[in-house]
């Protein structure tokens, strides 16, 4: 059982690297077929499910989903201990069914775990809450399982850049963080001191509340037009956050997608009329 569990997340890891539209750690989207991007998760089996039922990849094999921030959140067991990474392995299965439509980028919940570092949700450290739920399912095997784990969100992306100009990632850097921000992380290979803080990474994933003059900076530097975001909560399940922003959320009840064609290019206003609500997907 633990040798299956890696095993799938070695294939996962192995599937992230091969990605037909990796380069770098981007994911380049041309002209054809259309985009789902979906925000963050955080254990929501429901939503995930949603997402799934929509997307219907069998018949859509043009179709693009963009998944993010799947971990910390959702079911517990009897001692509070949160199993978050079942979704997790789930995501993976869909992942290498669908290698080259599914796309799952890196969170700073991802860097958390990588790190083995505390990360607080809702008043629960939810680190140690995850890693207690797979030493009590795993047992002696868990150290190996968590190794795995690792490996796998180590080797997730960090954004999808289109050719119609939309942009998706976990976040962005916040203001005061953009001059020590390289993008050259999107380029070279991603080590564990880029998530470390102050490591480009770790202010990709966990940037906040970006001003306008920041957005534009960064829409310039990586010659993007509308950006897609996750991280920042929202009650609502999505905001204009900017002229050229759209943050969206996926893990709770109203949460929400995106889906838009790549074959044109949307003003944030624009993308608005895209926004469909999980709660309206049987
Ligand atoms: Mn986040």
């Amino acid at each position: 059982m633990p040798q299956k569990t890696i095993e799938l997340l070695q294939l996962g890891q192995t599937a992230n690297l091969k990605d037909k539209y990796r380069k770098g750690n981007v994911i380049y989207l041309g002209d054809e077929g259309d985009i789902v991007i979906t925000g963050d998760i955080h254990g929501h089996r429901r939503n995930f499910e949603r997402v799934v039922s929509f997307a219907k990849l069998d018949s859509n094999p043009e179709r693009h989903l963009i998944l993010q921030e799947i971990i910390h959140g959702g079911p517990t067991d009897k001692e509070g201990r949160c199993l978050s990474y079942e979704l997790l392995f789930d995501v993976i299965q869909y992942k290498l069914q669908y290698p080259d439509n599914v796309h799952i980028l890196m969170s700073n919940h991802d860097t958390s775990f990588i790190c083995n570092r505390e990360i607080m949700k809702d008043g629960r450290e939810m680190n140690l809450a995850m890693r207690q739920a797979l030493d009590e399912k795993f047992g002696d095997k868990s150290e190996d399982v968590k190794m795995a784990i690792t490996e796998y969100l180590l080797s997730q992306p960090l954004a999808v850049k289109c050719n119609n100009g939309l942009w998706a990632s976990h976040s962005l850097p916040s203001e005061r963080n953009w001059d020590k921000f390289d993008t050259a992380i999107f380029e070279r290979e991603i080590v564990v001191d880029d998530l470390m803080r102050t490591g480009s990474v770790y202010l990709l994933t966990w940037g906040r509340n970006q001003s306008q003059k920041l957005l534009n900076n960064a829409a310039e530097k990586l010659g993007v037009k509308t950006f897609v975001l996750g991280h920042q909560s929202q009650p609502d399940g999505w905001l204009k956050a900017g002229e050229n922003l759209i943050i969206i959320a996926s893990d709770h009840s109203h949460g929400c997608l995106i889906i838009c064609d790549l074959n044109k290019s949307y003003t944030a206003e624009e993308l608005k009329n895209k926004i469909v609500a999980l709660s309206s997907i049987l």
